[in-house]
């Protein structure tokens, strides 16, 4: 039987447990229904050794109650996945909002009916619901990608992909461990790996500048002085580009001298975690600029390993920061060790994966155990995985699989889908900002919306073509006057096949974001149909 309720929620992370509260607060019915068996999203899944936040943890984590804010203690600089998800579990607590989640349910499709102007939800376990909205909450980077590696299926040993980890403890003691990528995943779990592991095998396509995470215990007088802070933090998150307590760079490095140039980097070197990649503010956009930051980066690592050969092979060529910017602990230092080996792909690519291990042109490195730490189907991948159809029947698959161009409105919802809101979606700031900021002023449009939409006895509310394709079209100028489409990364959809080469995150800041945002829904909200 079907079953109404105002708002369908997908996913229970960050954004869904914060979309899921304000929806009952502003006194909608709410259905939340999350694949996993607890709430969490990504860091609930995502349980590989050495997994960390590279956001201070303070600012990762909500900041729209001041009391929840200051009802929890982060133990550390940067939490750890087990820390994090265990706020993520006394944040649902704390907004009583399980009651409202369907664990352990995938959605399988939601098909909008034009009769009842309603979607149509089913999930894999049958469930049959009709809602006047569908929120999407799937996250940036929740659908796991693993390369086609030829004969793959043959291995005989144990193997994981790092977004998806086993619930229990995997045992690397004694065994020859192959680690294939070395983005965030791999470069954070390495070094953890390589502690117990016999033999640690890294295949490395593209080598990665890193800067030290640095992370530390905090004290008791640190936490109470986080808290204490709260209302002036918030202040500048609600106002930076970031979202983070950090204001706007305003120093060109080209056009710094070279001794306070080079002070400025140590430092933000000796302080760790992102300072160093929001010091300047021509970095991602001056080759020149970027060259000096990548250069003070390579050199960094040509002075930590010991072997000249793997040094070089270590050496990153790219734009720094045009792929994720990545923050390690050890992770360089690891390749001085006898039992970890880099093999550089670049050199000797993988021909296949045999029963035994991984075969490269050179030879083939037998293995027990193989981790995956090979990246996502990022921004588009969980959303195309629901079968969602618009109006007359328009699938999203249709509209952006196959090498289709990937248009939005905001990054908020899209041309022919009415009543259908994705948090951080395609297009708008996300994951190039501190993503729980990003969340709680998508959540919070969104929830004004709804309200308006009530006060005003109003059905349907659906983005232009029009709107959608300006915004599209300013979203992709904003891309193309910076270093970042110049890199292949999963930015840019590069890593996945077929995928249209989109650079879909919002480069404006999250500060000008917000006031377009605002000025959508202050004026009625532009750009929207609605009915
Ligand atoms: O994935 P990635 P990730 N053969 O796509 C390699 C967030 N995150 O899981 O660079 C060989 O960055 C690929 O090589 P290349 C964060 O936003 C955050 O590490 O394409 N190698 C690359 O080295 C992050 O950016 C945190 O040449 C292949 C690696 O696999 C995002 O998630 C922690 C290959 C994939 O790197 C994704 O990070 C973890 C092939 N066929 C993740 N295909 C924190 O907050 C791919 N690779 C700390």
């Amino acid at each position: 039987m079907t079953q109404y309720v105002d708002a369908v929620v997908i996913g229970a992370g960050f954004s869904g447990i914060y979309m899921t509260y304000k929806l009952h607060e502003d006194g909608f019915s709410v259905k939340t229904f999350e694949k996993a068996a607890g709430v969490g999203g990504v860091w609930n899944v995502a349980r590989y050794p050495g997994a960390r936040c590279d956001s201070d943890s303070f600012y990762y984590n909500f900041m729209f109650s001041e009391d929840l804010y200051k009802k929890w203690s982060w133990s550390k600089r940067f939490a750890g996945q087990d820390e994090i998800l265990s706020y993520l579990n006394f944040v649902a607590d704390e907004l009583d909002v399980r009651q409202y989640m369907q664990f352990n349910t995938e959605v399988k499709s939601a098909v909008w009916n034009e009769e009842h102007s309603m979607w149509h939800i089913t999930t894999g376990k049958g469930d049959e619901f009709a809602a006047t909205y569908l929120i999407s909450g799937v996250g940036c980077l929740s659908t796991s990608s693993i390369p086609n590696f030829k004969g793959i299926a043959d291995f005989q040993g144990q193997s994981y992909h790092t977004g998806e980890w086993p619930h229990t403890d995997v045992n690397f003691k004694g065994k020859r461990v192959g680690v294939i990528g070395t983005g965030s995943s791999g470069v954070q779990s390495i070094p953890v790996i390589a502690e117990t592991a016999k033999e640690v095998y890294v295949f490395q396509r593209t080598p990665q500048y890193s800067v030290p995470t640095r992370n530390r215990s905090f004290t008791h007088e640190e936490v109470e002085q986080f808290k204490n802070e709260f209302h002036s933090a918030r202040r500048i998150m609600l106002t930076s580009p970031s979202g983070l307590p950090i204001p706007k760079a305003t120093k060109s490095i080209v056009e710094t001298p070279e001794e306070e140039r080079n002070t400025i980097l140590e430092n933000a070197w000796d302080k760790g975690g992102m300072i160093l990649n929001n010091a300047f503010n021509d970095i991602t956009i001056n080759e020149k600029s970027n060259e000096l930051v990548s250069e003070f980066l390579r050199n960094k690592i040509r002075a930590k390993i010991k072997n000249p050969e793997v040094a070089e092979d270590l050496l990153p060529y790219y734009y720094y920061a045009t792929k994720r910017p990545i923050l390690d602990t050890n992770y360089h230092d690891t390749y001085n060790q006898e039992h970890v080996t880099l093999v550089n792909l670049q050199q000797q690519p993988i021909e296949c994966i045999t029963k035994n291990g991984i075969k490269t042109t050179e030879k083939e490195y037998p293995l027990d155990l193989i981790v995956f730490a090979t990246g996502y189907d990022a921004m588009t991948g969980t959303l195309l995985k629901l079968d969602i159809k618009g109006r007359k029947g328009l699938s999203l698959r249709d509209k952006w699989q196959n090498g289709k161009k990937v248009e939005t409105y905001l990054g908020l919802g899209l041309a022919g889908f009415p009543n259908f809101f994705t948090i951080t979606g395609p297009q708008s700031p996300s994951v190039l900002t501190n993503v729980p900021s990003a969340i709680e002023q998508h959540v919070e449009w969104i929830s004004d919306c709804l309200k308006y939409m009530r006060q005003h006895h109003l059905k349907t509310i659906e983005p232009t073509e029009d709107a959608q394709r300006q915004w599209s079209k300013d979203c992709t100028e904003l891309a193309h006057n910076t270093l970042f489409t110049k890199t292949a990364s999963w930015y840019t959809g590069s890593n996945i096949d077929g995928k249209s080469p989109d650079f879909l995150i919002y480069l404006g800041g999250l500060d000008n974001y917000r006031q377009i945002c605002n000025k959508v829904s202050q004026q009625g909200y532009k750009g929207y149909v609605l009915g």
